[in-house]
């Protein structure tokens, strides 16, 4: 009876386990809303991200276009996206062909450098492989630290028109003309089934002993230090020895195989590329921050500036931008929202002040406030030790013109 009791009781406790891990699961499906929230905000900045189109086939073609900004504020404790990054496709599984991808028109099919505080536009081209409905986002794999994924953007693959199956062919430096979805895979088949047949062959051989080793071992044990030899048979002996050499002569085997079925090969390319970054374009307003509080019941960032505008032009403010998550300012009717753009609050931002004259310095306060900051977990941000921000702004000129900038320091949170 007690036994049964105990038996429920770890019963229960795998199922709230798998209860726990299909909810994390579902969270943390994509990342958007997994990385601390200090980390979206003072990493990269992605914006102007756009996927086209959204409704696809089969074999069709995908666009991801976009900007990014690395940010001033990269948190120190972090390996920094100015040694190593790989721009890539955050989808699931092997669902796209990456047919092409550049960074500022430099072609991306390595590991790169980004220097902080700058400009990169990249573009990725796709081709759907698979059948299915897919969240997209635009990722940068930055080595030591992990991956920076970008909003995502919900893209529809139906089935192609036709039954032939999908071709990915390419043409090797030899010329010949090869499909990557089957090439070569009679020779990984049959080399997994030879060492396949290798490993069972072995755990055969050890099972259909009468004894196995611990009940030797202990058998022997008992006998005496002296019989300690009689642990091992000389059949052991002899059967482990011919498997061993029978694995290195399959080993030698393989390679002398493919070094003969495939003579020309080249290894996997590793160097980096390098890229001349794009300086952040000046609007001419320059900005000093001097308080930011996040207040935790009204799930908003409120900051304080001193902003002088040294454009000849009177300028607006219409957007803030942090942990890709878009405040407009309902008031300026500039910033453009892409079809299928998701994390966007169209009134989210307000401005104490509307219009910033030629010339003139003004404090200025944004306050950055919507249910985004609740649903994308941006509360976390009262855990960190190290209580800083950082975002950019957007702002524009009297003819519409968009300038940016990156704006951060430290954040206090405010509990009432
Ligand atoms: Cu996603």
């Amino acid at each position: 009876m007690n036994k049964l009791i105990a038996g429920k009781k770890w019963l229960g406790s795998v199922m709230a386990g798998l209860v726990l891990v299909i909810l994390a699961g579902d969270a943390l499906a994509h990342g958007e809303r997994a990385q601390l929230a200090s980390m979206r905000m003072r990493t990269v900045h992605w914006f102007d991200t756009k996927v086209e189109p959204l409704n696809i086939k089969v074999g069709d073609i995908v666009t991801v276009t976009g900007k990014l900004v690395t940010s001033e504020w990269w948190p120190k404790h972090m390996p920094s996206i100015d040694e190593t990054v790989f721009l890539n496709m955050g989808v699931p599984g092997p669902t796209f062909l990456r047919l092409h991808s550049e960074v500022n028109g430099v072609p991306m099919m390595r590991s790169t450098a980004f220097p902080l505080g700058k400009v990169y536009e990249y573009k990725t081209v796709m081709r759907a492989r698979v059948a299915g409905r897919y969240h997209v986002h635009p990722i940068l794999n930055v080595k030591d630290s992990g991956s920076l994924v970008d909003k995502g953007t919900w893209v529809e693959v139906a089935e192609a028109d036709t039954d032939a199956p999908f071709v990915n062919e390419v043409t090797t430096l030899p010329g010949e003309t090869i499909d990557l979805e089957t090439y070569a895979l009679k020779g990984v088949y049959t080399w997994h089934l030879i060492w396949i047949a290798m490993g069972v062959a072995y755990l055969l051989y050890w099972l259909l002993r009468k004894e196995l080793f611990i009940p030797r071992f202990i058998r022997i044990r008992e006998l005496g230090a002296d019989r300690a030899n009689e642990l091992l048979t000389k059949k052991d002996f002899v059967v482990s020895s011919v498997f061993f050499t029978v694995t290195l002569a399959v080993v030698l085997a393989g390679y002398l195989w493919a070094e003969n079925k495939y003579p020309i090969t080249i290894p996997l390319q590793t160097g980096l590329v390098e890229v001349e970054p794009i300086e952040i374009p000046k609007g001419g307003l320059a900005v000093e921050v001097d308080h930011a509080t996040y207040d935790l019941a009204g799930r908003s960032l409120s900051m304080k500036f001193q902003m002088t505008n040294n454009n000849d032009s009177p300028l607006r403010i219409g957007e803030f931008l942090t942990a890709n998550i878009r405040f407009l300012n309902p008031n300026v009717d500039e910033g453009e929202i892409y079809e299928g753009e998701e994390m966007v609050s169209t009134d989210g931002l307000t401005a104490s002040v509307d219009t910033i004259q030629p010339g003139q310095t003004v404090a200025v306060e944004l306050v950055a406030s919507d249910a985004l900051w609740e649903q994308y977990r941006m509360t976390g941000l009262i855990h960190d030790p190290d209580s800083r921000f950082a975002g950019m702004i957007f702002y524009y000129d009297e003819n519409g013109q968009r300038y940016f900038q990156e704006v951060g320091g430290a954040v206090l949170p405010n509990f009432f």
